[in-house]
């Protein structure tokens, strides 16, 4: 026992010494660690090795005191190996009081609006016409804007060849197939597939070979009218069109049905509307040319050759139909005199639509 207990005693001197030399080097006090506790050969671990051949008896009193070298070793040791890094010294950079004060955001100003888009002007007038005609109980349908001449002229009276067709002159892209030059084509093409009663508007592109002015585009937009049933009559014409007319552009508005001709209206008619721009007080107007009157729509009784075409019989059914620019409805409408301005994109002309 006294053996073991001044193994120990011995083990203590030496670390003491060795400490004492390795202090504040870090590389030595790491190895003097090893020397003392490494797992395989620690003087404290060899110690523990003997340890199992002493007497049982013995075993536990010695375990105590080696566990306090051990202890001991590992106090002085954590104290000293971990011998911390020099603390960096950081060099104070005194910054410019103003970068601060420009990066800082100043809560007191007033936020920046976004900008929602809105549908086109000329959208939202095709809208209103949609409202007045679904209120009346028709309906609304779309065509195809490439069509065939066909639909575009045959079907609606316009042989090959007829000289009316030179007043709807337009592109075409093959023989046969041309940007539909009005939304009438579309008049034939519900017919083929409903049978009256038919009650139905349609609006949508339309393209044309034309001078350009205030009042004419080459892509402009239409919205055609059509309605077959029996007994229909001019007068229903005429007052359908007169109570649109007047809930589109105001009750006051000024209204004229003069006679016209289409190949596929029988009678026809044009209806031109008092020039809202200028009141027919401007001899030089942009829109009336100082008439005082504008054509807005062509109209009549759907010809029976055209009701022929379709398999629907004349005898029995009688219609009429429409067809109506819409941005000269919306130059009246909001009094604008140079139809163009639509397309210009400029938007502080666009945006006083938009907030309706
Ligand atoms: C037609 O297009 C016929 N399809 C209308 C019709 C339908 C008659 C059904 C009978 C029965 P018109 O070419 O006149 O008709 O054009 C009709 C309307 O479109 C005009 O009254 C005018 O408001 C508008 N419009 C015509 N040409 C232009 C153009 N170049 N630019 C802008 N609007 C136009």
């Amino acid at each position: 026992m006294k053996k073991f207990e001044a193994k120990i005693e011995k083990l203590k001197e030496k670390f003491d010494d060795a400490l004492e030399k390795a202090r504040g080097q870090k590389k030595s006090l790491q190895d003097l660690r090893h020397e003392f506790l490494s797992r395989k050969r620690g003087h404290i671990t060899r110690l523990f090795e003997e340890l199992k051949e002493l007497p049982v008896e013995e075993r536990p009193a010695f375990g105590k005191l080696l566990n306090e070298f051990k202890n001991y070793v590992l106090e002085k040791l954590s104290k000293d190996v971990s011998v911390k890094p020099a603390p960096i010294q950081y060099e104070a950079v005194p910054r410019e009081p103003t970068v601060i004060t420009a990066e800082r955001e100043d809560l007191t100003l007033p936020g920046r609006s976004l900008y929602w888009g809105a549908p086109h002007p000329v959208m939202l007038f095709a809208q209103e016409i949609e409202d007045i005609f679904l209120a009346m109980g028709f309906s609304v349908a779309e065509g195809p804007e490439i069509e065939t001449d066909y639909y575009n002229f045959e079907a609606l009276n316009f042989p090959p060849h007829h000289p009316a067709r030179d007043d709807w002159d337009t592109l075409y892209i093959s023989e046969d197939l041309l940007l539909r030059t009005h939304t009438s084509p579309m008049q034939i093409r519900v017919m083929e597939k409903n049978k009256p009663p038919i009650r139905i508007i349609i609006p949508g592109r339309v393209f044309r070979r034309e001078a350009i002015d205030p009042t004419h585009l080459p892509m402009f937009y239409q919205v055609e009218g059509l309605l077959v049933d029996e007994s229909v009559t001019f007068a229903h014409l005429k007052g359908t069109l007169e109570h649109f007319l007047r809930a589109l552009l105001g009750e006051k508005i000024a209204i004229r049905f003069r006679p016209s001709f289409f190949p596929f209206t029988e009678p026809s008619a044009e209806v031109d509307i008092g020039c809202t721009v200028c009141r027919g007080q401007d001899p030089g107007c942009s829109v009336c040319g100082g008439t005082g009157w504008k054509e807005l729509l062509g109209a009549g009784m759907v010809d029976p050759q055209v009701l022929k075409n379709v398999n629907i019989d004349p005898e029995k059914y009688s219609g009429w139909a429409f067809g109506l620019g819409i941005e000269r409805a919306a130059m009246f409408s909001h009094r604008i005199s140079d139809m163009r301005t639509f397309y210009e994109n400029d938007l502080r002309f666009i945006r006083q639509f938009s907030l309706k």
